[in-house]
């Protein structure tokens, strides 16, 4: 495998293999015919890999032994055999419907395979079992470690799922479903797996998110759905949801129905309460939970602009004050008034209906980026006679403790255990400690890996959730265009970017306190129209990261020769599974594996 300076397979050492013709299926090629005359090879059906066997990803961090031995068999042969009852097994059922839906979208020829009744085995059992068949909610804690092992015993295969939870177990189907492919060389073409794999797997982290924004543009439900696919299948667990900003806020709470009515961009840019609730259980047999942020106190506007028109006062100071980038980060501005005590009851019924809809989840996040002193300071206290603070950040402060008091409120006397907030001035030195208490705020930090915010954070005993601007920002650059206010995807964060971060070679502290790492897109810049290919690959190489974390290799340019070809087999099963996934090269390349 040869490559330029550009990181790229080199053209030039290739060009001999171009006077082949090459008839390729997901997994390998084979050479047919030479244009010098060589005579073509024998095409007989290939029932040992060519040169590659399945492109596990992530790659599995423990250990796996594949062999090459491909075996033909069909759809109606899968079985799942399983003892654990109850919930557990309603679960594992689902995972298996998914697991088969997953196989039966590689297959390309389906009258073929439908009708098709040559297979190499008379049966194909996939058994599970299941330690703590008792939890069926992922947490912080949650084991999501699987084994794995397919052998064949004559004509039958067996492929065994041995997992603590029916977490880990849905994780080992997938791994199954990528021992699983489409052979086209076969006849009329056919389903094959390898006749012996083991695979023993567990993830680095156990927060492995994505954030998407549904502020600045809408996102359907459907979209959304292809989003937690597309986190399924490749082992990320949480989904976060930055549901609102300063510009919309489309989630109906069902107490507070001001929120979406005024918010929404139009009626029919909603999510209603019971279509979270539907897309969180939907996510919960994907292996995936939902933590909805609603950020506050800055990039809230629209959505709490009612207050005057129903007696309730401002809610929101300094929406759309001009010039914007005096009193916050983006157009249109907007800020919570901590003076209006309305504010905080309006929170509280906003924090109980959204524990309500995800479940009563662990996880809540609070918000609080960027928020600008100045717009309180010019739109707020110049109008009031109480201004005692002297240090605004105080104010914000106060204004935290306040919220978390209401979260605690809408959560039954409780804190959440895990109560995130973004990395802001209010987490950083003096005001982290009196402000943030360290055992229950985790602190999701966004500023680059060589700032020193996070190193901070970790010595001060914070556990963090990183998810650095400089190279998990999955939006569209932090360079001169933002500054100047302008939308422009320069630079673009390439999934190579994104996957040789490695934060925790930065210091051997971050490895203890890191409990999450989330890959974020916002969507100034992204719609349905491109939102899977601003996404994927790249959040793939983010989840290869936080699950296996493979060795860098400075050699490579950090990057092994094998990524290249698993990466670009998974984006072709990602495909398959109806997604959309941005190129990763010519297609040449991988046709013409080294
Ligand atoms: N919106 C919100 C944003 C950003 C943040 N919060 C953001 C800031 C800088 C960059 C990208 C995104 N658009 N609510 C920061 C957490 Cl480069």
């Amino acid at each position: 495998f040869f490559q330029n300076s550009f990181g790229f397979p080199d053209l030039n050492k290739r060009k001999s293999d171009v006077r082949w013709s090459w008839l390729c299926t997901k997994n390998h090629c084979e050479k047919i015919a030479a244009t010098d005359g060589t005579p073509m090879q024998s095409l007989s059906t290939c029932n040992m890999l060519c040169g590659e066997s399945p492109q596990i990803w992530p790659i599995p961090s423990v250990s796996s032994k594949i062999g090459t031995e491909a075996i033909a068999f069909r759809v109606n042969q899968l079985q799942l055999q399983t003892t654990v009852k109850e919930s557990a097994f309603a679960y594992l059922e689902q995972s298996f419907a998914a697991f088969n839906d997953n196989v039966v979208s590689y297959i390309k020829k389906h009258d073929a395979a439908l009708t098709q009744i040559r297979s190499d085995i008379d049966n194909f059992l996939v058994k599970i079992s299941v330690v703590q068949a008792n939890i069926i909610k992922l947490r912080m804690n949650t084991d999501e470690s699987y084994n794995l092992t397919v052998s064949l015993y004559g004509k039958n295969l067996l492929a065994s799922i041995n997992a603590y939870t029916v977490f880990g177990a849905r994780h080992g189907l997938e791994t199954l479903s990528q021992l699983i492919w489409w052979d086209e060389l076969d006849s009329s073409g056919t389903l094959r797996i390898v006749a012996n794999a083991v695979v023993h797997d567990k993830p680095l982290l156990p927060y492995r998110g994505i954030m998407l924004d549904t502020s600045r543009n809408f996102i359907s439900i459907p979209a959304i759905k292809r989003v937690i696919n597309g986190m399924a299948a490749n082992k990320l667990n949480v989904f976060h949801w930055h549901v609102s900003d300063s510009q919309s806020f489309p989630l109906e709470i069902p107490s507070v129905p001001q929120m979406h009515l005024y918010g929404a961009y139009q009626t029919d840019m909603v999510y209603t309460a019971q279509e979270v609730a539907e897309l969180v259980e939907y996510s919960r047999l994907k292996g995936v939970r939902i933590v909805i942020e609603i950020d506050v106190p800055a990039h809230a506007g629209n959505g709490w602009t009612w207050g005057p028109q129903e007696g309730l006062g401002e809610l929101a100071v300094c929406v759309n004050a001009q010039p914007w980038f005096m009193y916050c980060g983006e157009p249109p501005c907007g800020q919570l008034n901590p003076e209006n005590q309305q504010v905080y009851e309006v929170l509280e019924r906003i924090y109980r209906d959204i524990i309500q809809m995800t479940g009563e989840d662990e996880l809540f996040h609070i918000g609080g980026d960027e928020v600008n002193l100045d717009c309180w300071e010019q739109h707020l206290l110049k109008n009031l006679t109480s201004t005692n603070y002297t240090d605004l950040h105080n104010l914000w402060g106060d204004f935290t403790l306040k919220i978390l008091h209401k979260l605690e409120k809408a959560n039954g006397g409780r804190k959440p255990p895990y109560t995130i907030a973004w990395s802001s001035n209010l987490s950083r030195r003096p005001y982290n400690m009196k402000y943030l208490d360290k055992n229950s705020i985790i602190i999701q930090t966004w500023g680059a890996s060589d700032w020193s915010e996070t190193r901070e954070l970790i010595s001060d005993g914070y556990k963090v959730i990183l998810s650095h601007v400089n190279a998990w920002y999955l939006d569209c650059g932090f360079g001169r265009w933002r500054e100047r206010g302008e939308a422009a995807c320069d630079p673009y964060r390439p999934w190579q970017t994104v996957y040789l971060h490695q934060p925790w070679a930065y210091d051997p502290l971050y490895k203890a306190h890191t409990i999450g790492a989330e890959a974020c897109l916002w969507s100034e810049q992204v719609d349905e129209l491109s939102l899977d290919a601003r996404l994927w690959p790249r959040a793939a190489a983010f989840a290869e990261r936080v699950w296996s974390d493979p060795k860098i290799n400075p050699d490579t340019y950090g990057i092994a020769e094998d990524v290249y070809t698993r990466l670009s087999v998974h984006r072709d099963r990602m495909m398959s599974r109806d997604l959309g996934v941005e190129a990763l090269w010519p297609r040449w390349c991988t046709q013409n594996p080294g």
